[in-house]
């Protein structure tokens, strides 16, 4: 008889998500476990933006869908001026495609740190070890009085750089790890701060920047807000290289059995994101490429391949429309899940870090393809093992270290004192598409104007894609087929099905937006 394993809600994600399992015992070393034979994902809740956005005015969009999200607000932002200016036929000067592109590239680094520090690594650290802890080390004394929340964040080494050792070498190696990793825990919390610092230098306001309009961004990037942004810049680019990244690779060396734990379709979705080129729309050129992998192979982005279905979606809506014609009609009696269930050419397609990686580096992009092949060589690593829980973790790492690098690049290239945006005309009706990477994957807005008003509004977005439900050919989503095999020591604790859907950073509340 199958064992039925459920977590409702699921916590450290964004958003509520539920996984309903099913199980089957299994001997293992002589001793008795479950493996997951299929499992569902269920968004749990609606919200309704796209309906909020009709009968706007288009030039409200970056701003209202924004605020489908306070993680990866400004990928939502750009989105909807790339909408916009398709919409407008308009395209953005220079120095606003920069200033676009490090506003972008801060709330990366904001949200990749809140996922591996604040949202996954728990699943790899034991934070009460620190309770053990009695020595005199002052630092150490300090976390375990904040793990006992006696006191606050702010009250503990303020100002502190970070150390990426102890000298507490006479404890266990393992406890010595927990308790680095809990130091970095309430160090990333800086970190984040710095980031949205650095975002509202040229965002004016974080999470949910106000300066972002279609043609660029409304501030002058004057020498001292370009100091500004490079000081943190600074900071962020040590965290990551001498904490972040070594970190990824020592919870890598405890766990070593989850490069092989949490694998799904090799099939990849990227539009590419951060503008090279002053331009609007699907073929513009990108710092990440476009692109997809389907089954392995390398293929051209064609956004005419994209549908969503809703055969077990709580939509009433007609099922398998492209996002140009799509509708959201709620139905809560049928279905599983408020996620409808996008599809490419009729596949189930991961997106997020791992499908950048993908399709750029089987696409060809030389940079990536370098810096993989080390890593994977260092490591004794195939491509494939990348389609695991830690693949994902650490591809994410890697590309926000290529983002600082490249934010190092833009800020050089900014025009000081010279404007970041231009005038343009309204048309009264027209339609068009904003394509973009949000953190935690592809993300599209597609709009249709009639009479200066909004008519329709779709947004297809990441974590619709990686937590999908069942499409109308009853196909699993990404992450219903990664836990397909998982198995779980303990039913009561299904520690193992938390870590493989977190290694995809789920956003729910951007998912049903
Ligand atoms: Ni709410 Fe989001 C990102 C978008 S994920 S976090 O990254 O778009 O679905
Ligand atoms: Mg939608």
């Amino acid at each position: 008889m199958a064992t039925k394993i459920s977590i409702s809600p699921l916590t450290r994600i964004e958003g509520h998500l539920a996984i309903h399992t099913e199980a089957e015992p299994v001997f293992i070393d002589g001793q008795r476990k479950f493996r997951i034979t299929q499992a569902q994902c269920e968004g749990e809740m609606f919200r309704g933006f796209e309906a909020i956005l009709a009968g706007r005015d288009p030039l409200d969009a970056q701003q209202i869908t924004q605020r489908i999200c306070g993680v990866c607000p400004i990928s939502h932002g750009l989105a909807a001026v790339e909408a916009i200016e398709n919409t407008f036929n308009i395209e953005p000067v220079n120095n606003g495609r920069l200033l676009q592109n490090l506003i972008l590239a801060a709330n990366y680094m904001q949200s990749h740190i809140i996922h591996f520090y604040h949202l996954s690594a728990l699943d790899f650290v034991d934070i009460k070890s620190i309770l053990g802890y009695t020595g005199t080390n002052s630092r150490l004394l300090d976390l375990k009085k904040w793990v006992l929340q006696s006191v606050s964040r702010k009250d503990i080494f303020p100002g502190a750089p970070f150390l990426p050792r102890y000298e507490v070498d006479q404890y266990a190696r393992n406890e010595i790890d927990n308790w680095r990793l809990i130091d970095h825990y309430v160090q990333a919390l800086e970190m984040r701060v710095t980031a949205h610092e650095m975002a509202a230098v040229f965002g004016a306001k974080l999470p949910h920047a106000t300066a972002l309009i279609p043609t660029g961004c409304t501030q002058i990037p004057t020498m001292e807000r370009v100091l500004a942004y490079r000081a943190r810049l600074d900071k962020l680019a040590s965290f990551i290289k001498d904490v972040y990244l070594p970190d990824l690779l020592l919870a890598a060396a405890a766990f070593p059995e989850y490069w092989k734990i949490g694998s799904t379709y090799p099939n990849y979705l990227s539009y590419g994101v951060f503008r090279m080129a002053n331009k609007t729309g699907a073929g513009v050129e990108k710092f990440f490429h476009g692109g997809t992998v389907i089954d392995g192979r390398h293929e051209p982005l064609d956004i005419e391949k994209i549908t969503e279905h809703v055969s077990h979606s709580r939509y009433a809506s007609p099922s398998g429309l492209h996002p140009r014609e799509g509708r959201t009609k709620a139905d809560a009696a049928k279905g599983y899940s408020w996620l409808k269930a996008p599809r490419y050419a009729g596949y189930p397609m991961e997106v997020g870090p791992l499908a950048r990686v993908m399709v750029n580096y089987l696409g060809g992009n030389q940079a990536v393809r370098k810096a993989v092949d080390n890593v994977l060589g260092s490591a004794d690593l195939a491509l494939e093992d990348l389609n695991s829980v830690l693949g994902r973790h650490l591809v994410r790492g890697l590309e926000t270290d290529w983002i600082v690098a490249q934010a190092y690049q833009w800020l050089a290239e900014v025009q000081i004192d010279a404007p970041a945006a231009k005038d343009y005309d309204m048309p009264a009706d027209g339609s068009g598409y904003g394509l973009t990477e949000a953190p935690r994957g592809a993300l599209g807005h597609w709009m249709q104007v009639a009479n200066y008003k909004i008519k329709n509004y779709q947004c297809v977005v990441p974590t619709t894609w990686n937590c999908s439900p069942r499409d109308d050919g009853n196909q699993a989503g990404p992450v219903e087929r990664a836990l397909q095999g998982t198995i779980i020591e303990d039913p009561d604790q299904p520690l193992e099905a938390g870590r493989v859907v977190r290694a995809f950073d789920p956003c729910i509340a951007c998912a049903v937006h």
